[in-house]
Order: C-alpha cells, then sequence, then structure tokens
C-alpha cells in the first residue's frame, strides 16, 4: 500500500510528541518536527524518492537516522520507536499536549495523579474542583483549559481541503486509469473550494460503468467498502476520508456534475426556477415531460433556466442566482492574476530558507515582487527581529535588490501588535521598510471589544499597511479571537491600509464572507502565504480558492498590482506621499501617530 508523506509526517509529528513526554532531548524533538514539516512541503512523494534511488538525507532537516526511520516507514508500516512510545504511553497523552497551557509536566501530572485518560475525564475533573490538588494548574490555566474543551471546534471530522487534496490527486490519476473511462471530474464541496471538506464526490463518465466502478473499489487505498452498486459506489480511504463515485452516460454528465457539484441549496434554488419554466432538474438531465432538454455539460443546465454559467464557488445561494439574472456576476480571480507574495519569512527567525532561496524561489514561479515580514522580537519563539536584526535585514535586502535579480525584494515586518495596541517597533525602525504587516500572536481571549480596540489602536500608528490573519484561527485547532470585523474593516478603510487573506491552508484567515465584506467596503485583500520554507510559496492557491468563493476579483486584491502601483499604495499607508520608484519619496509624520 502506498504511503504518503502525510503518513510519515504524522507519524514524525506523534513521535516528537510523545518524546516531549519523555522529556527528551529538545533539539532531538525538534528534529522530528522539522522533518514532518519538510516532508508536508514536498512536491514529490518520498516513496518515488526511494524508488528513483535518491538520498533522503539530503533532503533539508533529514539526516541520516530520520532517513532510515523513513525507510523503515516505507518498508514495515512502523517506526520502532513510535510502537515503543506507544506501548508505554496513554492514549490521551497526545490529545492532552494539544490543549492550550499543557506541556510535558502538565500532561503527565493530569493522567499520573488523577488518572485521567479522556479530554471528557479531565472537563469532569476541572468542574469537579479535582485539579485544585495538583500544582501548576492556577485559575488562569483552568479557564482556559475549560474554554478549550468547550468550544473544541465542532465537525472536526471535516478534513481539510489541504489534506484532501493529496488523496484526492491519488485516486484521480487512478480513475483516469480505469477501463473505458472518458471523463473524470471531482465536484462537491471539494470543488466548491471549501476550506474544508466532509467527504469527496467524483462523477464520471464511461459507455460501461461497472469496471469502472470494480477499478474504483479495487483501488489500494481502500480501506472499507461501503456501498457498490451498477453506477455508484462508496468507499474509505485508509486515511478515513470517505469517497463518493457517480458513474453516468456522457449525455448526463452536465447534469450530475451540477448535480454532485452543489451547494445542496444552490441547486434547490436552480430546481424551484426550473420547476416555474414547467421544466424537471436532476442528476440525469433537464426534462420537459419526458423529453431531455440538457444535461450533456453544466452550461445547458443553466441555459435551460436563462442564466449564464455560474462558477463553482459561487454555488451558495448568497446572491449568485440574482447576480447571474442581472448579468453581474463576479469575474473571479484567476491564479495567474497574482503578481507576487506579501508576507513571508526566512531563516534569519524561524522560517527555514535563506533569504536568497526565499526570493530565487520567488522568482521561479514567476512573481515580479516578495515581500519579507520576519515576526519582531515580541514573538520569541519564533526568535523575532529586535531592531539591530531588522536594519541589518533591511541592508541585506537593499544589497540583494542592487544585484538585479529580475525580481523586487520587499522590505516588511510581521511586527506584534501588544495588548494595548502598540506595536512591537518603535516608529523609527519601522519606517525604513516599504510595509508594514501587523498581527496579533498573544492574548487571544481578549473581549470583542478589547480586542476590536486593540487593532484600531495600531491602525492608528504612522506605519501600518496590512492586517495579517485578521482572525488568528487555526482550522480545526483554534478558534478565531472574538473582533468586530466590520468596524475593523471601515477603520482599515480609512486608514487605506489592506486586509490579509492568509493563504496558508491551516489558517485560510480570512473567511469567504468576511473577503466579500472587505470587498463591498472597498478595502483591497492582501493574498499572502505566510511561507516559512520555499515550497509553500504555492500555498497561493488555496488563497484564490477562498478569494474566489468571497467573490474577489482581479481589482479587489492589492497583489495583483503591477510593482509600481503597489509601491505607490504601499507608500500611503507608510506616511509616504509617493513610491520609491516615483523619484524620492517624501516622508512626513503622521498626523495622529508618535514614537513610542
Ligand atoms: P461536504 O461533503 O459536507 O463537504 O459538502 P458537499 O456539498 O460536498 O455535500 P455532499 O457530499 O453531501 O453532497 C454532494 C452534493 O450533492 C451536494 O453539494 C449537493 C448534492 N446533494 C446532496 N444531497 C442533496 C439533496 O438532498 N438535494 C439536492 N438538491 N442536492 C443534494
Ligand atoms: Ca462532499
Ligand atoms: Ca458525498
Amino acid at each position: 500500500m502506498a504511503v504518503h508523506n502525510v503518513d510519515i509526517a504524522r507519524a514524525f509529528e506523534e513521535l516528537a510528541d510523545l518524546l516531549e513526554l519523555d522529556e527528551a532531548n529538545p533539539f532531538r524533538i525538534r528534529a522530528y518536527r522539522n522533518a514532518a514539516q519538510t516532508l508536508r512541503g514536498l512536491d514529490t512523494e518520498v516513496v518515488d524518492l526511494v524508488r528513483s534511488q535518491h538520498e533522503l538525507s539530503e533532503l533539508p532537516g533529514i539526516g541520516k537516522d530520520l532517513a532510515s526511520k523513513i525507510r523503515d516507514y516505507l518498508e514495515t508500516g512502523h517506526i520502532e520507536l513510535l510502537d515503543e512510545l506507544h506501548r508505554t504511553t496513554p492514549a490521551v497523552a497526545t490529545e492532552l499536549l494539544r490543549l492550550p497551557r499543557l506541556g510535558p509536566k502538565r500532561a503527565k501530572a493530569l493522567y499520573e495523579k488523577l488518572g485521567i485518560h479522556t479530554l471528557e475525564q479531565l472537563h469532569r475533573a476541572i468542574l469537579d474542583g479535582r485539579l485544585d490538588e495538583l500544582s501548576g494548574f492556577g485559575p488562569a490555566i483552568k479557564r482556559d483549559l475549560l474554554h478549550a474543551l468547550e468550544t473544541k471546534p465542532t465537525g472536526a471530522t471535516r478534513t481539510p481541503l489541504v489534506t484532501a487534496t493529496v488523496y484526492v490527486g491519488a485516486l484521480v490519476a487512478h480513475l483516469k486509469r480505469a477501463p473505458g473511462i472518458e471523463a473524470v471530474t471531482v465536484a462537491g464541496s471539494y470543488r466548491r473550494s471549501q476550506e474544508t471538506v466532509g467527504d469527496i464526490d467524483i462523477v464520471a463518465t464511461a459507455r460501461d460503468h461497472k469496471p469502472v466502478i470494480e477499478w474504483f473499489t479495487h483501488y489500494d487505498e481502500v480501506a472499507k467498502i461501503l456501498a457498490a452498486g451498477p453506477t455508484r459506489a462508496t468507499i474509505q480511504l485508509r486515511s478515513g476520508l470517505q469517497v463518493d463515485l457517480r458513474v453516468v452516460s456522457a449525455e448526463s454528465y452536465g447534469a450530475a456534475l451540477h448535480y454532485f457539484t452543489g451547494s445542496k441549496a444552490h441547486n434547490i434554488a436552480i430546481r424551484a426556477m426550473g420547476q416555474k419554466r414547467g421544466l424537471k432538474i436532476n442528476e440525469y438531465g433537464v426534462f420537459r415531460g419526458a423529453k431531455r432538454i440538457a444535461g450533456v455539460t453544466e452550461e445547458e443546465v443553466y441555459k435551460s433556466v436563462g442564466l449564464p454559467y455560474i462558477e463553482p464557488e459561487l454555488r451558495e445561494n448568497r446572491g449568485e442566482l440574482e447576480a447571474a439574472a442581472a448579468g453581474q456576476l463576479p469575474h473571479l480571480l484567476e491564479p495567474r492574476d497574482l503578481k507576487g507574495d506579501l508576507h513571508t519569512h526566512t531563516s534569519a527567525t524561524d522560517g527555514h530558507n535563506t533569504l536568497r532561496e526565499m526570493v530565487l524561489a520567488a522568482k521561479e514561479r514567476g512573481h515580479a515582487y516578495i515581500a519579507i515580514t520576519e515576526h519582531s522580537r515580541h514573538v520569541t519563539i519564533a526568535h523575532g527581529l529586535d531592531p539591530g536584526r531588522l536594519h541589518k535585514q533591511i541592508d541585506e535586502i537593499d544589497r540583494l535588490n542592487e544585484e538585479n535579480l529580475g525580481i523586487a525584494v520587499l522590505k516588511g515586518i510581521e511586527v506584534d501588535i501588544l495588548e494595548d495596541g502598540k506595536l512591537d517597533l518603535a516608529d523609527a525602525v519601522l519606517g525604513r521598510l516599504d510595509l508594514v504587516v501587523g498581527a496579533i500572536h498573544s492574548r487571544f481571549n481578549l473581549s470583542r471589544a478589547k480586542q476590536t480596540e486593540r487593532i484600531l489602536r495600531a491602525l492608528d500608528r504612522p506605519h501600518f499597511s496590512i492586517l495579517a490573519h485578521p482572525t488568528g484561527r487555526l482550522l480545526g485547532e483554534r478558534e478565531p479571537y472574538d473582533i468586530d470585523m466590520p468596524r475593523v474593516i471601515a477603520a482599515l478603510k480609512e486608514r487605506g491600509a489592506f486586509i490579509e487573506l492568509n493563504a496558508h491552508p491551516e489558517r485560510l484567515d480570512l473567511t469567504d464572507v468576511h473577503c466579500r465584506l472587505a470587498k463591498n467596503a472597498g478595502v483591497l485583500v492582501s493574498i499572502a502565504t505566510d511561507a516559512h520554507r520555499v515550497q509553500e510559496l504555492g500555498y497561493l492557491s488555496f488563497g484564490v480558492g477562498q478569494a474566489r468563493r468571497g467573490w474577489l476579483e482581479r481589482i479587489d486584491v492589492l497583489n495583483t498590482r503591477p510593482l509600481r502601483e503597489l509601491r505607490t499604495l504601499l507608500a500611503r499607508t507608510m506616511g509616504r506621499s509617493e513610491g520609491a520608484l516615483g523619484g524620492k519619496a517624501v516622508e512626513h509624520e503622521h498626523s495622529r501617530g508618535t514614537s513610542h
């Protein structure tokens, strides 16, 4: 059975967690985490690298020892050390480590001293006051734990789109080799680029359906066949992901694709429009009486109810039918519209590639510009920059730009917005930059009023360009912090600043709804990867999917602008009237701000 990179990455992450409980050497733990990140970012499956005789130890962060563990896993499906740690650690341990404020010491105390073996038991122990018997669990910790246990994101069984992508790619490749197969398209929430998917829906055409169904159910990643009939089947992959396949005839392909792409609300609305015209619309076609009048393509289905084609990402019955009827559908953003990346990190802080490597990789992707935006000093775990190190990086970028690499490197920072709304670095050093990206990395649990006020204060600083990952959420892991988004967006508008759609697939932080809010308010969205390694520069595509769900067009997005225009827009957020390309930058004090 094929092992995917994510499987190995997951095993290494678990190893790191369990070693942490074992209080193993921190460098060793770190090595496993780094290796897991490398694996998640690779473009090639490790299995294929091994097959083609590549040295795994040449991969970044993978030494001889880790390479041999990967080989063990590929050959046997096991890592001996992991099996051993599983035998000696209770299963709840890794779940506990994922909760806030629980490191190895506290987690261990919970199962060793209080005999806690499920999260449910922990919840009850806190409510019963039994946690008070343990030292190291003060009221603040208990409150945070309770909050986490009680707001555990619902629908945790949904799969992030990025994870699904890995499995879907391989499965579609398999299906395309099925006997007599004509077309294969992934439909459902996956096609609509929803940030998480419940299951995968695939529509295929073939003259003879049965061999395709057999080919599908015999895929070597299948753990369970949940249903199999003459034209449809449902399987569960080893990863747990469930997949529905429908095989239809070519005459029904468009109708089936439309039906199974959904959303259900969109389908129902389309069907109602059909009914008004005396048409019956289902997954087999569009019918007037017994006569099929459409169904080969999706365009035909829409045409039968008098509408132009509607892009899958819009199909949520959130106004797309009305817009289509009025000829006012947006011309959705395309991946090629993006000219560069405005949020990236390097090995100067917690990134894994050097400045030069990041810049050259961005150029390789065809970017016209890349902004380097390291963390500031307050984010100590990321080894954030202090003024001295930032000055040094600014000089380094100036020198790099003098080499005329064919890509512009913008000088930025991801500066921490402190609890009181001040920025983590003084105005003097921020003033040397091309852009200031501001972000919250602490005190996520402030009240809505306080959290909003914190951001509004930061927007009043003399230098502020883009609000990064505006709600701080991590998909399936951390709930968004509570802010008054319409108010924040209005303040950004007033300041002439921008909002980020963080394209990292574990964040996708701005939601589709908030993208639309920004668009309607006239605040440009910066779609940026937050890349910490060169491979992650490819995450822009996830941002584009989300942006399309938010109805964004090329004109709504900051980094579709050519360099010159971008510089002008950014210069304004920095209190300068003109971009560096438009002659000498004119600096003047921002009326409201002072240094701190
Ligand atoms: P998911 O899987 O929860 O992420 O979301 P979807 O949208 O992929 O939903 P799923 O897999 O249950 O069904 C795929 C599509 O099939 C759905 O988007 C629309 C269509 N569909 C499913 N059930 C119904 C239904 O009862 N009525 C109509 N009109 N369409 C349905
Ligand atoms: Ca689905
Ligand atoms: Ca389904």
